[in-house]
């Protein structure tokens, strides 16, 4: 199986996937090797790189870097369109329907199709809607757009079904990097409820028992980068 069966399978079944993200920014190239192989040992199906505000070329470095030790596919989860290197298996072509900024609705996505043309990435269309935790995350920040109120549940169900009537086939519902509160189960199991597509959560999973219940409420994807940056010990929690 290539890589790129992988992450289509993994699009289409219910498994449980977790994605190691890894933020270019924050992962020295000396450290990958290490990293990565504690990366092999857990139960760990996806790496996911990206980050808010990344330099031209770090990503390509880091994702040649990290091929040399895994086998897992690398999915680039983009900030911005320099993000993009042919080096990795595929990319989530977010747009950030939580807000209403242009740029992050369709402006960066025309920029990155001529990039995208050199490149063999598989391209995976995600509704990424932001939900607020409590404090101002560096995707508010970055994308200048307000996160969906947590209290206002018909609103994200409504806003990812609209993600899936759109085509996306993919749907992130996003608390930001570091965020105090994860989105909360009963929000992902009403999401999950109406949508048809593969559900995505992450933002601030910082325990077993955390990633437990987001899949117990519908998640098919988790993505953790925070805990793993700040203890790598929580790689001996999610052992195979
Ligand atoms: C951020 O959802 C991801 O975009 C992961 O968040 O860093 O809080 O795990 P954490």
């Amino acid at each position: 199986k290539n890589a790129t069966q992988v992450i289509l399978e993994s699009i289409k079944s219910d498994a449980k996937s977790l994605a190691v993200l890894i933020d270019p920014d924050k992962m020295s190239i000396e450290h990958v090797e290490g990293f990565i192989n504690m990366v092999n040992t857990s139960i760990a199906t996806h790496i996911f790189v990206g980050g808010s505000e990344v330099g031209e070329g770090v990503t390509e470095a880091l994702v040649i870097e990290i091929k040399k030790y895994t086998k897992l596919p690398v999915i680039l989860f983009p900030g911005d369109v320099i993000q993009i290197t042919d080096k990795a298996d595929g990319i989530l072509f977010l747009s950030l329907i939580s807000g209403r900024n242009p740029e992050y609705l369709i402006g960066k996505h025309v920029e990155a199709v001529s990039k995208l043309k050199q490149t063999n990435l598989k391209v995976m269309p995600c509704g990424y809607i932001l939900i607020e935790n409590g404090k101002e995350t560096s995707v508010e920040r970055v994308s200048q757009t307000k996160p969906l109120k947590r209290n206002d549940i018909q609103n994200i169900v409504d806003t990812a079904k609209a993600g899936e009537l759109l085509g996306m086939k993919l749907i992130y519902l996003e608390a930001g990097s570091g965020a105090t509160h994860p989105v909360e189960p009963e929000i992902i199991s009403k999401v999950k409820r109406e949508l048809n597509i593969t559900l995505i959560v992450g933002g601030g999973i910082r325990s077993k028992t955390e990633l437990e219940s987001a899949y117990k409420a519908g998640a098919n994807l988790v993505v953790i980068g925070t805990a793993f940056e700040e203890d790598e010990a929580f790689f001996d929690n999610l052992q195979k």
